[in-house]
């Protein structure tokens, strides 16, 4: 993997850069849509590269170890071969999928014992066993295996977690470093900045996790539940420490205007389920604001969806249509919406990494910031 930056805006930590891997290139910052058991909700791969744009996507190892499974997995080729998608893919480790989802988990030195959420059937998750399995799945990027620690959380617990995730890194790493990709093409292992919102706790983990040299540092911990300033503020602190010529990804952030303004602390890649899991349920972001379809206002609406967005399904259907059919409950709403805040989101990011290149970001963020916030 290559990351070479493009551009870097003078009144914030802004940077355009490119991300080279084996699977193509990914221009940053870039949000990855979330295609938890291998596809994207009710978004076809085909409408991923051709009218949403996604350069990568993301993969759950939790979800995709429990479902098809590492057997499936590994007999088809690894995940790329596996679903279509020919470009590049990052799997979560399971880090954080397993204390959401999984039931009666018991977290030890040794690794997380927990109990399928699908049918009650007992597993183990260590930090080696979670680098197997991402080298089955075969995803460009993997991520290390940590504990997120959930907001609020109390500083000595916190402490604890943070120290034993950074002892989880070392066998991370250890494992990885130990055994090839199965599949001919480099992967490469991201580790997590943990430290929930203790400025001390941040420090010392990011300076931590910059010392594994790793290509690339993730942030987690954060939007889960914590005030929005203070997530900036963790943010903030932890790109100044992250080394500057290596990709930053914040984990499962977040909203248009979270992402702009981590965009403007310096960071570079993004992910979250906020527009698939929004647009089934009939939330729309568009370029003037976020709507509520389902809401009576719409019903004869005819005008399209998002005319500034551009993009196939965002201009081709009127907002009367969808709610229609998000009312009346057709798989088509799913689809329709789906793609259309994908394509938003996509075009925010693109967007964002033109004007930093034009060197005009900082006063176009401050203004979008303020537009797509609002409710229509
Ligand atoms: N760790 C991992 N995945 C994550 C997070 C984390 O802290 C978050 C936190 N927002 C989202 N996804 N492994």
């Amino acid at each position: 993997m290559k990351f070479d930056i493009q551009a870097t805006d003078s009144q914030s930590n802004a940077r355009a850069g490119e991300i080279t891997t084996d699977h193509g290139i990914i221009q940053t910052p870039i949000f990855m849509p979330v295609g938890t058991v291998g596809s994207v909700k009710a978004v076809h791969q085909r409408e991923l590269e051709n009218d949403i744009k996604a350069q990568i996507i993301l993969g759950n190892t939790y979800h995709l170890y429990l479902r098809p499974g590492l057997n499936v997995l590994q007999k088809a080729g690894g995940l790329h071969k596996f679903n279509g998608w020919n470009h590049p893919i990052l799997t979560d480790s399971g880090g954080y999928q397993v204390y959401s989802l999984a039931n009666t988990r018991k977290i030890k030195e040794e690794g997380v014992t927990f109990r399928s959420h699908i049918d009650g059937s007992k597993h183990i998750f260590s930090p080696e066993y979670v680098m197997d399995i991402q080298r089955i799945i075969g995803a460009d990027i993997i991520m290390a295996f940590d504990e997120c620690t959930p907001y609020p959380c109390e500083y000595g617990y916190a402490r604890k977690s943070l120290d034993m995730t950074h002892r989880w890194l070392r066998r991370c790493c250890d494992r990885f470093d130990s055994i090839e990709g199965l599949y001919g093409y480099q992967q490469t292992l991201f580790p997590i900045v943990q430290g929930s919102v203790y400025k001390d706790l941040r420090k010392q983990s990011a300076e931590v996790i910059a010392s594994f040299e790793r290509e690339g540092n993730a942030i987690g911990g954060l939007s889960v539940g914590e005030p929005a300033e203070m997530m900036y503020e963790m943010t903030e602190l932890v790109c100044n420490i992250l080394p500057k010529d290596k990709p930053r990804y914040l984990m499962g952030v977040g909203t248009p205007a979270n992402i702009l303004e981590s965009i403007a602390l310096g960071v570079d890649m993004f992910d979250c389920v906020m527009p698939t899991r929004n647009a089934r349920h009939g939330l729309l972001f568009t370029t003037q604001g976020v709507i509520n379809i389902k809401n009576e206002k719409w019903k004869d609406d005819f005008s399209p969806i998002d005319e500034t967005l551009g993009g196939y399904v965002s201009t081709f259907h009127s907002k009367a249509y969808l709610r229609h059919l998000l009312i009346s409950q057709e798989y088509l709403a799913a689809q329709i919406a789906s793609v259309h805040n994908l394509t938003f989101y996509l075009w925010l990011v693109g967007q964002a990494r033109e004007k930093i290149k034009e060197g005009t970001f900082t006063e176009w963020k401050n203004q979008m910031v303020k537009q797509v916030s609002q409710r229509l």
